[in-house]
């Protein structure tokens, strides 16, 4: 079973976040997403709008989600790679190269972004249109 992992903050679920999933999906068997717990989007200066607790329950209703684990922090991805045996790591490629050095451990993948689409976007279009 091939099994892959990918890490986000997946706030305000959209099409974007869904392309790179499935796409992440069909690269394997079996999917692992590292979901930016509450206190660690702070640190990555990210406000949610949806809580860990929901974040997690929209994920999971996903068909190609096998399993949802919190991300705590920059430094558990060596450690998840190991302990989920995991085969592939995907990412979208706004963060290309920050990531390989877990080449030593799996492949590493970048995918294209869906463009135009960004919770940030949302929030934007939400607030001009409340003018
Ligand atoms: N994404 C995408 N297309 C978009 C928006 C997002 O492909 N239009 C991808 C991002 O490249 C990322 C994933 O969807 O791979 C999740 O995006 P975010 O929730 O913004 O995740 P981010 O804040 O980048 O957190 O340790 C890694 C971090 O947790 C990643």
């Amino acid at each position: 079973m091939k099994k892959v992992l990918t890490y986000g903050t997946f706030d305000l679920l959209h099409y974007g976040h869904i392309n790179l999933l499935q796409r992440a999906k069909a690269m394997g068997d079996y999917l692992v997403v590292g979901l930016s717990t509450d206190e660690f989007n702070s640190l990555k200066g990210k406000k949610c709008y949806f809580t860990y607790e929901k974040r997690k329950k929209m994920l999971e209703a996903l068909r190609c989600v096998d399993l949802v684990i919190p991300e705590n922090s920059w430094e558990q991805k060596v450690e998840d790679v190991k302990e989920f045996r995991i085969d592939i790591f995907v990412m979208g490629d706004d963060w290309e190269g920050k990531f390989d050095f877990l080449k030593d451990y799996c492949d590493v993948v970048y995918l294209s972004r869906t463009p135009e689409i960004s919770t940030t976007q949302i929030k934007k279009d939400i607030a001009d249109k409340k003018d």
